[in-house]
């Protein structure tokens, strides 16, 4: 019995050393760095309005179609910036609301497998997809389905739209790899990118895309710089 016992402390022991030798560099490729985009666009916002009649009580009276919206020191919000290339570490799983008559985000980033699609305004949607490498979607969310989960596999980003209300649009992207959504100000941060060099990939629903090469280096910061053309 104590000689097991013994055995099992000496073997404790090993796997202890060995799990100390392994941690701190293991530990340091899975954090990776971090990508710090900023994208600017120098022109004009794109902002359409519309006068709606339909489910007011829900939607209001005006829709704001937000195309292109234009922060302080022209950042583009909105914008899609990925490393679509980088192994292991993934976008978090997105999740859209219709909230307002709207999709809310506009854009979701979500790492390809499940989305739940939430209808908050409680009334009839219907989703829409338009996709080519995933099957497009073309289904009711009665008011009393609080939460529908969908599934896209494949890499692309798809435009969802709602056949009940012709104003509502939103972008689902589906990337393989870590991903985030520029905020008002047209900055993301982008955590646990693997080091190494990669490609990043920015992508805007009306400005397309862009891509530059960066080197990531385990616990530091870069820092990358969009300028979205017409
Ligand atoms: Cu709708």
């Amino acid at each position: 019995m104590r000689k097991a016992f013994v055995a099992f402390v000496a073997l404790a022991l090993v796997a202890g050393a060995a799990l100390l030798a392994w941690g701190p560099g293991s530990a340091g490729a899975q954090g990776g760095g971090t990508i710090e985009a900023s994208v600017t666009y120098a022109g004009a916002a794109v902002i359409e309005k519309l006068k709606i009649n339909k489910d007011t009580e829900k939607c209001g009276s005006e829709a704001v179609i937000e195309k292109v919206v234009v922060g302080g020191n022209k950042g583009l919000a909105n914008a899609v910036v990925s490393v679509p290339g980088a192994k292991g570490a993934k976008a978090a799983k997105g999740a859209v609301d219709q909230k307002g008559c709207k999709f809310v985000p506009h854009v979701v980033v979500m790492t390809p497998g499940e989305i739940e699609i939430k209808n908050s305004d409680g009334i009839l949607h219907n989703i829409h997809t338009y996709s080519t490498a995933n099957a497009s979607i073309n289904k009711a969310q009665p008011k009393f389905k609080k939460v529908m989960t969908e599934k896209f596999e494949k890499p692309e980003v798809i435009k969802i739209t709602c056949d009940v209300h012709s104003w509502m649009l939103g972008w689902i992207a589906v990337v393989p790899g870590p991903a985030g959504v520029t905020d008002a100000g047209g900055a993301v941060k982008i955590e646990n990118v693997p080091a190494g060099k990669h490609t990043v990939e920015v992508w805007h629903e009306t400005l397309g895309k862009q891509t530059k090469e960066v080197e990531v280096k385990a616990g530091q910061t870069v820092k990358v710089a969009f300028e979205m053309k017409k």
